[in-house]
C-alpha cells in the first residue's frame, strides 16, 4: 500500500486541526472551573486517531480510553453534543451519564470512551466477533495507552483474536507515560509491538507524530483485517505534550522533559506542505457555538436519575407469570439446555461463548462425544449450530466475557458460560464496570443483550473455589438482572427470557439442581423477569427463598406442618433483582412473620435486603421481625462435617420459625 495522496493529508490535517483546537479549548475552559470532573487531552497524538480513523467508515466500530475526544472527533462527532457531554447535558452525547472519560456515539461506530484502563480491548475483539459472525465485513479498532498493554486483558484479548483471526486493529499509543510512571519502567520490552509476536499476529512500530506513516500502516491493518487476514497489533509512538490530566502538576517529568514535550508538534509537518486556508477559524468558530449551546443546555432532570440503569422489558404484553401445564418430566440440566437451543433456532443472532461448551471442537468440526460444558447443558449444540454460533474458548474469563459484551455492543445476543460463578471475579470488570454500566452512561445508546451463566451452590464438597452463590453481589449491581430458579420449569423459562431481554441478565444455576427431575413443558416458552411465584399457600408464616433454598423451605414448611401444625407460605424469589416487591409484602403482610432462607453468608445479602425490603413494605402488620438462614460467615469449607455444618438447612428453617412464633411481638 501506498502512502496518503495529497487529498487524503487535507482530510488528514483538517482531522487533526479540529482535534487540536478542540483539546486547546477544553484545556482553556476547564480552567476557569465550570467543567465538572476530570479531562485528559490528546494533544500529540491526533496523527493516530486520525490516521486510523481515516480508514473506518461508519460503520466500523472503535474503543476508546480515558483520553477520547481526539478518537470522537476522527471518527466523526459533532463538537456541540461532545462539549454537552463534556458539560454533563441532557443534550450531550450520553445526556450527562457519562461525561469526558465515557463519551460514546453509537450512531459513529464509537463503543465508548473507557475510563478503565484496558477496559475496551476486549470489547473491540466482541465487535470484530460479531462482524466475522454476521459477515458483515466491518472492522473494529481498539485504542489504548502503552500503560494498558501491561493489563491482563490485553493479552488474553490478543490471543482471542489471534485465534479467531477476528478483524481488529489493535493501536498502542504509547506516549511514555502512564500516568507518572515511565514505560521504560514498566514495560519488559523495548517495542510494546513486540508483544504481537507472542500470539503470532502482526505486528508494526510507527512514528505516530508522522501522518502519512500511521495512515499506511492503518490502511494496511485496516485492510488485512477487513479480507479476514486477522488482526495487526501497531504501536504508534507519540509524545505526551501536556500532563496527564489537565491541571497536573507534573511533578514527576523535569523542567527539560516537561519544555522538550509542550514544543512536539506532529500538525507543523503536515501544516508546513499542505494548506487548508482558513479552516482553523472556521473550527474556532464551530467551538464558539458549540460552547455557546452547551452552557445553554438543561441539566438532566435529577427525578430521572435512574433512567437507563436497567434495560427496559422485551418488546409485547409480559408473558404469564406460570409455566404452561405439561405431563412432561425432565431435568433443571435438560431445561437450560432446550431454552438455549431454541433461543439460536429462533434468532440467529444468538451465539454462545464459553469454555468446552463444544467439547473441544474449536473452530472444526464436532468431535464424537463432545462434552457440551461441564455439566453437559450445551451438548450437541456445536452440531447443530456450528463453531461460529457454538464458540469454545481458551480459559480467558476476562477476555471472553469481554468479547460477549463487546459482541452485545455490535449485533449480537451472547449467551456465555462463565462455568462456575467462583470464576467470575475474573471478569468483573467487564461483568460491573462495562456491561451492567453502559447502558446507563452512554444514555441508553445502547443495550447490553447478553447473558451470563453461571453456576452456583455448595453442598459438592468442591471447596471455596467452586461452591460460591455470590447473590448478593451480583443483585448488588444496579445495571443487571439476576435469576436464580429453583425448578426444571422456571430454568427454561427464565434462561429463555435473559435472552430475549436487551439488557444483561445473569443466570445462576444451581449445581444441587441439575439432576433434578420436574415438570418441564416442550414448547419454547418466557416467564417474565422480576416475579416471585407462591409456592404453596400457608397462613402463619412466609418462607421466602430462591434457588436450592426453595427445596429447602418445602421441606422445612412440610415439618413445621406436620410436627407442629404450622401453616408455611413458601415464595420462591425466582429473580434476585429486581425483588417482586409485591408478592412479598402481600405474603408477609398476610402472614406476619417471615424467614428468608439465603445460600450465601449474610452480610449484605440477598436475605438481608429481602428483611429491609418486607419490613418497609408491611412492618405494621408483622407480628415478628424478619429472621435470616444463611450460610455461615466463611468462604464454604471442604471437609463434610464442615460443609453442613456452613449451610443452611431445613432444621434451622424450622428453628427460626418457631423462634419467631415465640418471640411475636402482636
Ligand atoms: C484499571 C485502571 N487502573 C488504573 C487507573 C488509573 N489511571 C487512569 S489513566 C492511567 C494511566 C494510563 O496510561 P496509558 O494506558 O498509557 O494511557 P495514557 O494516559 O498515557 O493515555 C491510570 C493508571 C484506571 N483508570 N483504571
Amino acid at each position: 500500500m501506498t502512502g496518503p495522496d495529497r487529498e487524503a493529508l487535507e482530510r488528514g490535517l483538517r482531522v487533526m486541526t479540529r482535534i487540536r483546537a478542540f483539546e486547546d479549548r477544553v484545556m482553556r475552559e476547564f480552567a476557569k472551573g465550570d467543567m465538572p470532573g476530570f479531562v485528559h487531552t490528546y494533544h500529540g497524538s491526533e496523527p493516530v486517531a486520525a490516521g486510523v480513523c481515516a480508514h473506518l467508515t461508519d460503520a466500523d466500530m472503535i474503543t476508546s480510553t480515558h483520553r477520547g475526544h481526539g478518537h470522537c472527533i476522527a471518527k466523526g462527532c459533532d463538537f456541540e453534543p461532545m462539549v454537552a457531554e463534556l458539560y454533563g447535558r441532557e443534550t450531550g452525547l450520553c445526556r450527562g451519564r457519562g461525561g469526558s472519560m465515557h463519551i460514546a456515539d453509537f450512531a459513529r461506530g464509537i463503543l465508548g470512551a473507557n475510563a478503565i484502563v484496558g477496559g475496551g480491548i476486549s470489547l473491540a475483539v466482541g465487535a470484530a466477533l460479531a462482524a466475522r459472525v454476521l459477515s458483515d465485513g466491518r472492522v473494529a479498532v481498539s485504542f489504548f495507552g502503552d500503560g494498558a498493554a501491561n493489563q491482563g486483558i490485553f493479552h488474553e484479548s490478543l490471543n482471542l483474536a489471534a485465534i479467531w483471526r477476528l478483524p481488529v486493529v489493535f493501536v498502542c499509543e504509547n506516549n511514555g507515560w502512564a500516568e507518572s510512571t515511565p514505560v521504560s519502567y514498566s514495560t519488559s520490552v523495548a517495542d510494546i509491538a513486540e508483544r504481537a509476536a507472542a500470539y503470532g499476529i502482526d505486528g508494526a512500530v510507527v512514528d505516530g507524530s508522522d501522518y502519512a506513516a500511521v495512515h499506511e500502516a492503518a490502511g494496511r491493518a485496516v485492510e488485512q483485517a477487513r479480507a479476514g487476514g486477522g488482526p495487526t497489533l501497531i504501536e504508534a509512538k507519540v509524545t505526551r505534550v501536556r500532563g496527564h490530566y489537565v491541571g497536573d502538576p507534573e511533578q514527576y517529568r523535569s523542567r527539560e522533559q516537561r519544555r522538550a514535550a509542550r514544543t512536539a508538534d506532529p500538525l507543523a509537518r503536515l501544516r508546513a506542505e499542505i494548506d487548508i486556508g482558513d479552516y482553523e477559524q472556521q473550527v474556532v468558530a464551530e467551538l464558539d457555538r458549540a460552547y455557546e449551546s452547551a452552557r445553554a443546555a438543561p441539566w438532566p432532570d435529577p427525578a430521572q436519575v435512574e433512567r437507563f440503569a436497567r434495560s427496559d422489558p422485551p418488546p409485547g404484553p409480559e408473558p404469564a407469570s406460570d409455566p404452561p401445564a405439561t405431563e412432561r418430566q425432565g431435568s433443571y440440566l435438560l431445561a437450560v439446555h432446550e431454552a438455549i437451543a431454541s433461543a439460536m433456532r429462533r434468532d440467529p443472532s444468538v451465539i454462545i461463548l464459553g469454555e468446552d461448551i463444544a467439547g473441544g471442537a474449536g473452530l472444526g468440526p464436532p468431535l464424537e462425544g463432545a462434552m457440551g460444558g461441564t455439566f453437559g447443558t450445551t451438548k450437541g449444540l456445536i452440531e447443530e449450530f456450528g463453531p461460529d454460533r457454538v464458540r469454545d474458548t481458551p480459559i480467558s474469563e476476562a477476555g471472553f466475557v469481554g468479547a460477549g459484551v463487546g459482541a452485545a455492543l455490535a449485533d449480537l445476543r451472547p449467551v456465555i458460560d462463565v462455568m462456575w460463578a467462583s470464576f467470575a471475579p475474573y471478569c468483573f470488570d467487564q461483568i460491573f464496570n462495562q456491561a451492567a454500566k453502559m447502558r446507563y452512561m452512554f444514555g441508553g445508546q445502547t443495550d447490553v443483550p447478553v447473558v451470563l451463566r453461571m453456576a452456583v451452590g455448595a453442598g459438592l464438597r468442591a471447596g471455596g473455589h467452586h461452591s460460591d452463590t455470590l447473590f448478593s453481589i451480583f443483585a448488588g449491581i444496579p445495571g443487571l438482572k439476576v435469576v436464580a430458579p429453583a425448578t426444571p420449569a422456571d430454568a427454561k423459562g427464565l434462561m429463555a427470557r435473559a435472552v430475549a431481554e436487551n439488557g444483561p441478565v445473569v443466570v445462576l444455576e444451581h449445581m444441587s439442581l441439575y439432576r433434578t427431575e420436574g415438570p418441564l413443558p416442550a414448547e419454547h416458552y418466557e416467564l417474565p423477569i422480576g416475579r416471585a411465584r407462591v409456592v404453596e399457600p400457608g397462613d402463619d408464616v412466609t418462607l421466602i427463598a430462591a434457588s436450592a433454598g426453595v427445596v429447602m423451605a418445602v421441606e422445612a414448611a412440610e415439618a413445621l406442618r406436620s410436627a407442629h401444625g404450622i401453616s408455611a407460605e413458601v415464595v420462591d424469589l425466582r429473580t434476585l433483582s429486581p425483588l417482586d416487591v409485591d408478592t412479598l409484602a402481600e405474603s408477609a403482610g398476610r402472614t406476619g412473620r417471615a424467614v428468608v432462607i439465603d445460600e450465601s453468608p449474610p452480610r449484605c445479602s440477598v436475605a438481608s435486603e429481602v428483611a429491609a425490603t418486607v419490613t418497609e413494605a408491611v412492618f405494621d402488620r408483622l407480628r415478628a421481625p424478619v429472621a435470616r438462614v444463611t450460610s455461615a460467615c466463611s468462604p464454604v469449607p471442604f471437609s463434610p462435617p464442615l460443609e453442613d455444618a456452613h449451610l443452611p438447612t431445613a432444621d434451622r428453617v424450622v428453628s427460626a420459625v418457631l423462634d419467631l412464633v415465640g418471640r411475636q411481638t402482636k
